[in-house]
């Protein structure tokens, strides 16, 4: 039976990946590095998960006169903190039908969770911008990039949720938008329900569960309990349905 939501993040709670883009860029102007990443060079760099990996990739381009990884640290820190600000300027909104898909979990009783390849910090900088309220706020429970040995494609931050959320992979149902999210998801033994995103829509994500254009086509009717059972939540999953 379903019991819990796995959010994906970036590309899936919303497009964001256009403002990683350009707290990148704008972090490499100010460090005057020489470093701009077009749109069509960050889909190709997307392939690599997170952002200090993904500069580090890059570097590769330059050899031996590429900054070091101290330095691409200390990049990366001011890269957050400046996405960081972005966000607080209201810069993004939510992906069509996340906020009444979790709405309808909610009445359902299922669990929300999160596993993503961002910080925690970003993933709280989201939930502040759009619900107004820090992410363990909002999800029963987050997992990031930042508290697992590898990040996606590996199954490392799904298992993370699962064992946080206290279910097994086939309680649980997954929202990605890559196909690295989605290889990370299966490898976990989680079902995926995949909604491309701006930067993955030309990927091959044959492999979903369900492939749907946006979570306004999400059949829910079909897939989740039904609301009766919202009653067995805990107290703590009460007050946060009241926040999504
Ligand atoms: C997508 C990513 C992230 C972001 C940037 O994560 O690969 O690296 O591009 O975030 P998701 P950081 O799993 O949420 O789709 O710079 O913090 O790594
Ligand atoms: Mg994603």
């Amino acid at each position: 039976m379903l019991k819990a939501l796995i959010f994906d993040v970036d590309g899936t709670l919303a497009e964001t990946e256009e403002l990683h883009r350009r707290a990148f860029n704008e972090i490499f102007t100010e460090a005057r590095l020489g470093w701009h990443w077009s749109v069509d060079q960050y889909r190709a760099l997307l392939r690599t998960t997170g952002g200090k990996e993904r500069m580090a990739q890059y570097r590769r381009t330059f050899g031996a006169a590429g900054p070091d990884d101290a330095t691409i640290a200390a990049l990366h820190a001011a890269k957050t903190r400046r996405y960081g600000q972005l966000l607080r300027q209201g810069a993004i909104r939510l992906r069509p039908g996340v906020r009444a898909l979790m709405q309808q979990a909610r009445t359902s009783g299922l669990l929300l969770g999160v596993a993503t390849t961002t910080s925690r910090r970003n993933v709280d900088g989201l939930s502040r911008a759009c619900w107004d309220a820090d992410a363990g706020d909002v999800f029963d429970a987050v997992a990031a990039g930042d508290e697992v040995s590898a990040k996606k494609p590996a199954p490392d931050v799904y298992e993370l949720a699962l064992k946080r959320l206290g279910l097994s992979p086939d309680e649980a149902l997954a929202i990605e938008d890559s196909r690295n999210g989605l290889l990370s998801a299966k490898a976990a033994g989680i079902r995926v329900v995949v909604t491309p995103s701006a930067y993955t829509e030309h990927e091959n994500l044959s492999d979903a569960d369900i492939l749907l254009q946006d979570l306004t086509a999400f059949p829910a009717q079909a897939l989740l309990p039904s609301a009766g059972s919202a009653e067995s939540r805990s107290c703590a999953g009460g007050e946060l349905s009241s926040r999504v």
